[in-house]
């Protein structure tokens, strides 16, 4: 507690810093005499990106002064939930980030090396104000993630929900993107808990994407019947998203270390029900019958995690673009489907690459833009002042 809650104190006048160098930027007269003026800290300037496709993109903080935010999910246009690696979920309404963490996971495991991950909200949110998370905890044979429901009340959590636990864990490789598909159903990705071959055993939940029923229970459609599933083979898969024309589900997962295998073999997979992604049998781009070689494959290695289609107005020239983070990689990667045959990938662009630091999440939000998560506080980073924050992204108008 004394950990986490000097860090949020430390955030949060990294936070008021940078409000502070915000706000003498556009009233420098007034803001000499109210504000020290600390440096405003390059990341945190608007700054424009050139692409390829001849338009621009802006990009700016939205919002600063959080620790390790690993998921992020809007629940109305003006309000966005954002989990943070070391077990708090946080509020951020109109731009402002909410001091007071809206839920604490209570049994979050104790390193929060692998802590609280993954955020999704139920498809009828709007009624049912059902939240879903994934984290790791201290199981009785040593880490293990689970996936809990919570009622959002608007200014805390309620009525959690054990859906999946047990699913095997470790420092790293714990997973554990949340999505919910345009089917209904709850996805999660898991990683191999540094235990390559349960990603081959039907009967490990390790090393998969699971799918479930909104409540918890195996659908009647899963590929393998009675259990929850999906695919298997996956070494770590961090991020799923659905290409919003084509319906496929498309991740990205982190290739072996060194230690598992030879280093890079980062993929991006189309997944679908019942394949096997090959997992240690096969990495990098080696094919094996039966079995799915990536789509994509990044050596050396760039570490992707969090990915999502652009559905934005606010980005017409990368609408249906999807878009993911690198962690080592340190960028925003930029992969063009073709639309006549959504399997192959017409172009791809990498983005503000070592300019932010480590990338963890993307998401398409209401207003149009697209929100990127930093991880520069996860340890492995170098932080700048006012990380980790949330980047807001925009096509910059008229100019092409
Ligand atoms: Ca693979």
């Amino acid at each position: 507690m004394g950990r986490d809650g000097g860090a949020a104190a430390s955030a949060e006048a990294r936070l008021s810093a940078l409000r502070c160098a915000a706000a003498a930027l556009v009233t420098s007269a007034l803001a000499a005499t109210a504000c020290a003026r600390p440096a405003l800290p390059e990341a945190a300037a608007a700054r424009d990106v050139p692409t390829k496709s001849g338009a621009t993109l802006r990009i700016e903080t939205f919002v600063a002064g959080l620790e390790v935010p690993w998921s992020m999910a809007f629940t109305s246009a003006e309000r966005l939930l954002v989990t943070e690696r070391p077990g708090r979920v946080r509020v951020v309404l109109r731009g402002i980030l909410d001091p007071k963490p809206i839920y604490v996971v209570p049994d979050v495991e104790a390193k929060g090396e692998s802590g609280l991950m993954g955020l999704a909200l139920a498809p009828d949110y709007a009624t049912s104000r059902m939240v879903y998370l994934a984290y790791a905890y201290d199981a009785p044979r040593g880490t293990a993630v689970r996936i809990v429901r919570l009622h959002d009340d608007g200014d805390a959590f309620s009525q959690r929900k054990v859906l999946i636990e047990g699913i095997p864990a470790a420092q790293y490789h714990a997973g554990c993107r949340l999505r919910f598909g345009p089917d209904g159903k709850l996805y999660a990705t898991t990683g191999d808990a540094t235990d390559r071959e349960i990603a081959q055993d039907l009967k490990s939940f390790g090393g998969k994407t699971l799918r479930l029923n909104p409540d918890g229970s195996v659908p009647d459609d899963n590929p393998f019947p009675g259990s929850p599933v999906f695919s298997y083979g996956h070494r770590n898969s961090q991020g799923l998203d659905w290409d919003p024309r084509s319906g496929l589900q498309v991740q990205t997962e982190h290739g072996p270390s060194g230690f598992d295998g030879p280093g890079g073999g980062d993929e991006v997979n189309i997944v679908e029900a019942g394949k096997n992604y090959g997992w240690p049998v096969v990495h990098h781009r080696a094919s094996h019958e039966g079995m799915v070689s990536p789509l994509l494959e990044y050596t050396p290695a760039v570490a992707p995690s969090g990915a999502s289609f652009c559905r934005g107005d606010l980005l017409p020239h990368f609408k249906g673009d999807f878009f993911f983070a690198t962690l080592i990689g340190e960028r925003l990667i930029r992969v063009r489907f073709d639309p006549a045959n959504p399997r192959q990938v017409l172009e791809t662009e990498e983005l503000v690459h070592g300019v932010y630091g480590r990338l963890r999440d993307v998401v398409s939000g209401p207003d149009g833009a697209l929100y990127v998560a930093t991880s520069n506080r996860d340890g492995r980073g170098r932080p700048r002042p006012g990380d980790d924050r949330i980047l807001r992204i925009v096509e910059t108008p008229g100019v092409r």
